[in-house]
């Protein structure tokens, strides 16, 4: 069985919208990060960054803790050969993509959720630095999709980690017809029943 440690956050919904694109039965253990759950014993033993998400596969002996969302989407990805090629050209670049949401459309976003949503009239400097950042990247992703109905390829998990932040859009000031390929994308994404079944956990379970 898979145990999913997870929140409804972005890093979390890439998980859950990778599981229900597999097809596979897992549980969802709920860690309520705004009432810092994060940081009881029992997960910290599972992730002492405090960070959803954390998978657990009791499959394999002795059983696979991970956590870090990208780490787990390789993993889930390579166990059950779906979703990142084989082919080293077509896998490359599913990976840049891939590392271009961890590192950039992801942790940058985040920052953005700090001083544009939630703590707005802080810091005119952090304010316009995110802000500016955050269209930047959101360009930069418009780029790669003109003309391709995926980040890389075929639809891999660069998509899948790269929707949930996307579906932040308001957060980030972004008016989507800004970039009519991201746009396009997310639209076609969001027709996925896995993608809409994955943006629902934890509060569907
Ligand atoms: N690099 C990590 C980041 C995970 C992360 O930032 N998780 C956030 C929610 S999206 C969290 O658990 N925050 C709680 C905390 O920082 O204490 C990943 O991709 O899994």
């Amino acid at each position: 069985m898979l145990d999913l440690y997870t929140w409804g956050t972005p890093n979390g919904r890439k998980v859950s919208i990778m599981l229900e694109e597999l097809a596979l039965e897992y549980n969802v253990i709920s860690i309520n990060i705004g009432q810092d759950e994060q940081m009881t014993p029992e997960f910290l033993a599972l992730n002492h960054n405090h960070k959803i998400p954390v998978l657990v596969d009791k499959n394999q002996d002795p059983e696979i803790v991970l956590a870090e969302s990208g780490a787990i989407l390789i993993y889930l990805a390579e166990k059950h050969g779906k979703f990142l090629p084989t082919d080293v050209h077509k896998r490359a670049e599913v990976m840049q993509w891939l590392m271009f949401q961890m590192g950039g459309f992801g942790p940058i976003l985040g920052q953005g959720h700090h001083f544009l949503k939630y703590n707005p009239g802080h810091g005119e400097y952090a304010e316009n630095r995110f802000r500016n950042e955050i269209r930047r990247l959101y360009g930069v992703l418009n780029q790669q999709l003109e003309g391709q109905h995926y980040v890389a390829g075929d639809y891999s998990i660069a998509d899948m980690a790269m929707y949930p932040w996307a579906a932040r859009y308001e957060w980030h000031q972004i008016d989507l017809g800004d970039f009519p390929a991201v746009k396009a994308w997310f639209d076609r994404l969001s027709d996925r029943s896995a993608v809409s079944r994955g943006m629902e956990v934890p509060f569907l379970n």
